[in-house]
C-alpha cells in the first residue's frame, strides 16, 4: 500500500495544499477504485499455516425470534454479526458449538471458520488499499506536517502490546493535548479489529477535511472547532486480523486472560451497566466483558480523553456492518431521559441516515448490550454519542465498497461537524 502511495505520488503532481510526499484524497481514492470486487471467500491455501484463533470456531446461523433472544445469545457468547429477520448469523467457539446444535436452539446451518478465511501476511492484494497500523500512521503523520500550521498528532495512549493509538486533531489555536474551549467532535475507528473499513472512513475522512480546507464550510468548521480523529482504537487487534497469515475474523484487543485465551471485547468494556446484558463473563468469548470495566489499557485512555476534554460535543464511533446509525441506550431499552438530547438524537441521526443511506435506530433495538463506548460517552459527559455501523456484507468487503461508503460517510461527518456548535439548534 505505501509503495503504491509513493508511486502515485511520484507520477502525479501533488495537489498545492499538500507536501510532496502526501497523497491527495482522490489519489487515496484513485487507488480505492482501481481495484475493483468482493473479496472471494476462497478455501485457504495452507491450513497449516493457520493460527489457533480460528481452530475450531464456526461462522453460525440460528433462530432468534427478536431482540430479547438476540441479548441472550450474545450472553452465552455467541458474536453476532448478521440480524436477518427469525435468524441471527455470527461467530462461535467451541465452547458454545454443543449448546447452540441442542434443542432449545434452532441451528440453522454451520461452516467452520477456516473454510472461509482467505490467505494473507497483510491485507491481501485486492485488499491492498486498506491502510494497516504502520501505513495509517504514516498518513496521518504526513496530513499533520503538510498542514502544521491547524493539524497535530498525538498519541491517546498505549495498547495491551504497545502501539499508540494515534489521534490527529484539527484546530487552529492548539496543538497536541493542549484544553480546547472550542465545541469538539471525535471521530473513532477501528474500536472492533476486523472491522477495517471504518479504518478508511475515518483517516479519508481526515484527508479530505485538510484537502477542503479551503472551502467556506469546512474553512468555518476548521476555525471554530476542536476536531479529533482517530481511525485505530484497536490496533493491536487490527494488525493480528491481518498479520498472522489470514484474516482472523479477530474482535477483541489483545489482551492475555487469566485462563491462557485472549482478549476482551472493547465495546463490553465500558462502564456502562458494564457486563448486565448482551456481554460473556467467559473469557474465550468474543463478548468477553473483561475482569472489570475499564479493565483495558485502550478503553482506560479513551476515558482518560473524553473525561480530559469537557468540550466535546458530539461523537462517532465507527463500526461495521448493518447500515445503520445506532443512538443511546444500547444498554437499556429506555428512551434516554433527557427529552432535548432525545429528541437532538433522533433529529441528527435521522439527518446522517439521509446522507448514507442507514437507518436511524435506537441502539437496544438491535440487541441489548452493556459496556458500549457510546453509552457511556452520553452518559459520563453528555456528547452526543453515535455508533455507525458502516454498509457492506461481511468485515472483509473487499476494495470496491471504500469509495463509496466514504464519500458517504464524509458528509455525514460533516453534518455533524454543522451543528458540533449547538447540536440543540437542530430540535
Ligand atoms: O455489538 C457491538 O458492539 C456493535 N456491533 S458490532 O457488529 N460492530 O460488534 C453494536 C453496538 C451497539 N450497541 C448496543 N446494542 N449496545
Ligand atoms: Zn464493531
Amino acid at each position: 500500500m505505501y509503495k503504491l502511495i509513493l508511486s502515485l505520488v511520484l507520477a502525479v503532481s501533488a495537489a498545492p495544499v499538500f507536501a510532496a510526499e502526501t497523497p491527495s484524497y482522490d489519489q487515496l481514492l484513485g487507488q480505492l477504485t482501481s481495484v475493483q470486487g468482493e473479496i472471494p471467500l476462497a478455501p485457504v491455501a495452507d491450513k497449516a499455516a493457520f493460527a489457533a484463533e480460528t481452530e475450531g470456531r464456526y461462522w453460525v446461523t440460528v433462530k432468534a425470534a427478536d431482540k430479547r433472544a438476540r441479548t441472550k445469545l450474545l450472553e452465552a457468547g455467541f458474536d453476532i454479526v448478521e440480524i436477518n429477520g427469525d435468524k441471527v448469523s455470527g461467530i462461535a467457539g467451541p465452547e458454545l458449538m454443543g449448546l447452540l446444535s441442542s434443542k432449545s436452539y434452532g441451528l440453522v446451518e454451520k461452516t467452520a471458520l477456516a473454510a472461509l478465511v482467505p490467505d494473507t501476511k497483510d491485507f491481501p492484494s485486492q485488499d491492498a488499499i486498506y491502510h494497516n497500523y504502520q501505513e495509517t500512521y504514516d498518513l496521518l503523520k504526513q496530513l499533520a506536517s503538510a498542514n502544521s500550521d491547524i493539524a497535530s498528532l498525538f498519541s491517546i495512549g498505549k495498547t495491551v502490546e504497545g502501539r499508540d493509538i494515534w489521534c490527529l486533531r484539527l484546530n487552529s489555536s492548539v496543538k497536541g493535548e493542549g484544553p480546547s474551549t472550542k465545541p469538539g467532535a471525535f471521530f473513532m475507528g477501528n474500536l472492533h479489529a476486523r472491522e477495517h473499513l471504518t479504518t478508511e472512513v475515518s483517516v479519508l475522512l481526515a484527508a479530505w477535511l485538510l484537502e477542503h480546507r479551503n472551502d467556506a464550510d469546512v474553512k468555518k468548521y476548521l476555525s471554530t472547532l476542536d476536531i479529533y480523529i482517530a481511525p485505530m482504537a484497536n490496533p493491536d487487534g487490527s494488525e493480528y486480523d491481518i498479520k498472522t497469515g489470514s484474516y482472523q475474523y479477530y474482535r477483541k484487543n489483545m489482551a492475555k486472560n487469566a485462563d491462557k485465551s485472549r482478549g476482551v471485547d472493547l465495546n463490553r468494556n465500558f462502564d456502562s451497566w458494564w457486563c448486565e446484558a448482551g456481554a460473556s463473563t467467559y473469557p474465550g468469548s468474543d463478548t468477553y466483558c473483561g475482569p472489570r470495566a475499564f479493565s483495558e489499557p485502550e478503553s482506560q485512555h479513551l476515558k482518560r480523553f473524553f473525561e480530559g476534554r469537557r468540550n466535546l460535543k458530539t461523537h462517532i464511533t465507527y463500526h461495521s456492518y448493518a447500515s445503520e446509525i445506532l443512538y443511546p441506550w444500547g444498554g437499556n431499552e429506555a428512551d434516554v431521559p433527557n427529552d432535548k438530547d432525545k429528541r437532538a438524537f433522533i433529529k441528527i441521526a435521522t439527518e446522517m441516515g439521509k446522507l448514507t443511506n442507514y437507518a436511524p435506530t435506537k441502539s437496544s433495538d438491535m440487541y441489548v448490550a452493556t459496556g458500549d463506548s457510546a453509552d457511556w460517552v452520553y452518559a459520563a459527559t453528555g456528547a452526543l454519542a453515535f455508533t455507525f455501523e458502516l454498509e457492506g456484507r461481511g468485515f472483509y468487503p473487499g476494495a470496491a465498497i471504500v469509495k463509496g461508503a466514504v464519500e458517504r460517510n464524509i458528509k455525514a461527518a460533516v453534518y455533524l461537524l454543522s451543528v458540533t456548535d449547538d447540536p440543540y439548534k437542530v430540535i
